[in-house]
């Protein structure tokens, strides 16, 4: 098949399922063409079958706002042309999906099929501005195909937008061959040079995420265990964090890691991951972490629990439950023997469940069963 893909080419999580799913699909033999207003970061090598599209934006000091939605339309529309693609995959719907049914419009619908995988905010958030409603709803009406991330996500979206289409649930997946527990880790002496136990948490820092309960749980934690914590990501409460961390004198137990392009590394030197988010359709950092043999630490929000099992790959609590958090950390670092059990645990649940080599070929058929119609 030939395939287009549109995503949010950012660090964040929908655009790395898009990325990693465009080059799985190319490496199983289709043609995977990304048309992004820029190169998604995992795209810097070449690949074969894998090309990419830049979204030119149309300058005229009449527009005074950019025009996305209606370039990307026209870029879509040029490449379903000229590379003859069978199907248009968006990635997070707004305002992908409404490009992608202006393009079928356009191009006239027996000559493409359009898909719309949802990722969390574009259904629970955005879609939901009383100013964008009724056009999430057309948009997902009139995609020939749609998918969610999780079951959560896939029913709160048929019953918040009353959707009489169904909508298929493929989860996120990772590549656990390359996301997987390591033997010696080069970076475990560097982080915790006395052996203490590090906590690891990578998010976009902003306020859904709740990092500033990562440090305070991490802070009682440190009462009872020698620990590091380690942050990977950026964001709007970075400098809220910080403050905090000054605020509670754990500084020098704390690092700031920023943006990494080093994560398998810096999770497989880590003990533990903490996901105490207040909204997630999914997770994807947390199954990252698990299939490095992390188990993690989250809230029960939304899709979380379909990723972490309580007591099984780690543990649930409620949101803003710091003293909870800290003390089944205390627990996970005080007993070996149950530290061991959910280690394996998280891992063989991200390899049985959520394996790049499970899940892409779902969407292959997804794919197929719509050219089929
Ligand atoms: O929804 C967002 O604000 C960002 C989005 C993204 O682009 O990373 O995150 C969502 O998609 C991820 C990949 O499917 C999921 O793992 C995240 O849980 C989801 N975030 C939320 O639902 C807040």
């Amino acid at each position: 098949m030939n395939i287009g893909i549109t995503c949010y080419p950012t660090y964040g999580g929908s655009g790395v399922v898009a990325t990693e799913l465009g080059l799985a699909l190319a490496e199983r033999g289709h043609e995977v063409h990304f048309v992004t207003y820029d190169r998604p970061f995992r795209l810097e090598h070449f690949h074969e079958r894998v090309y990419f599209h830049a979204v030119e934006m149309a300058k005229y000091p009449l527009f005074e706002f950019d025009m996305y939605t209606l370039a990307l339309t026209s870029k879509l529309v040029e490449v379903t042309q000229y590379e003859k693609l069978d199907i248009l995959h968006m990635h997070y719907a707004i305002p992908h999906a409404v490009s992608a049914y202006l393009a079928r419009q356009i191009l006239g619908a027996e000559n493409i099929r359009t898909v719309t995988t949802l990722h969390g905010t574009d259904s629970t958030l955005v879609g939901l501005e009383p100013s964008f409603l009724p056009l999430m709803r057309f948009a997902l009406a009139n995609s020939d195909g749609i998918t969610a991330v999780s079951r959560f996500l896939r029913e709160k979206t048929i019953s918040t937008y009353q959707l009489d289409c169904d909508i298929a649930m493929i989860p996120n997946f990772i590549d656990t061959e390359v996301y997987a527990p390591r033997e010696s880790c080069k970076y475990r002496e560097m982080f915790a040079p006395n052996d203490e136990k590090i906590i690891a948490h990578t998010s976009n820092f902003r306020p859904v995420k709740r990092v500033p309960d990562v440090i305070r749980t991490f802070s009682k934690v440190l009462e009872s265990v020698p620990a590091k914590l380690l942050l990977i990501g950026d964001g709007p409460d970075r400098s809220e964090c910080e403050n905090l961390c000054r605020e509670l004198s754990i500084c020098e137990h704390v690092r700031f890691l920023g943006k990494q392009d080093a994560l398998v590394d810096i999770l497989a030197a880590s003990d533990l991951f903490m996901l105490p988010s207040q909204s997630e359709s999914f997770g994807l950092s947390a199954l990252e972490a698990m299939a490095c043999g992390l188990p993690v630490i989250s809230t029960s929000i939304g899709g979380i629990p379909e990723v972490n099992q309580h007591a099984e790959t780690g543990y649930i609590a409620e949101i803003g439950d710091i003293d909870r958090m800290a003390r089944y950390a205390v627990e996970l670092f005080t007993n070996e023997a149950k530290y061991t059990a959910f280690s394996e645990a998280a891992r063989r649940r991200a390899v049985d469940m959520f394996d790049i080599k499970k899940i892409v070929p779902l969407y292959e058929s997804f794919y197929e069963r719509l050219l089929s119609t």
